[in-house]
């Protein structure tokens, strides 16, 4: 079973794919919310131990880090065999 941890805040869309793709997947994730409005992503200390980008949402997947709400999807997709779609 694979362990996923999802940085989020609750207003961001991108955060709420993510966690609808996991759910309807069946896997349980970790939310970690993240104070956006307070500009916590904007800290060197966020951006070191998170996402350098500065950017949520991230996905925690068994310790690794991943970016990119798009490409994290269509990862999901292939591994669970959901939602990829034919074209
Ligand atoms: N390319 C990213 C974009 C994600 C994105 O737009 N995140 C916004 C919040 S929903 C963000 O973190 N923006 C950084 C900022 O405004 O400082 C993705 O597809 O996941």
């Amino acid at each position: 079973m694979d362990a996923y941890r999802l940085h989020y805040f609750p207003e961001s869309g991108n955060s709420y794919k993510l966690a609808l793709m996991l759910t309807l997947c069946g896997q349980s994730f970790e939310p970690v919310w993240t104070d956006f409005a307070a500009r916590v992503t904007w800290t060197p200390e966020w951006r070191r131990t998170v996402n350098p980008m500065g950017e949520i949402p991230v996905l925690e997947e068994n310790g690794g880090r991943l970016t990119q709400t798009g490409p994290i999807l269509l990862r999901l997709a292939d591994r669970f065999g959901m939602f990829r779609g034919a074209g």
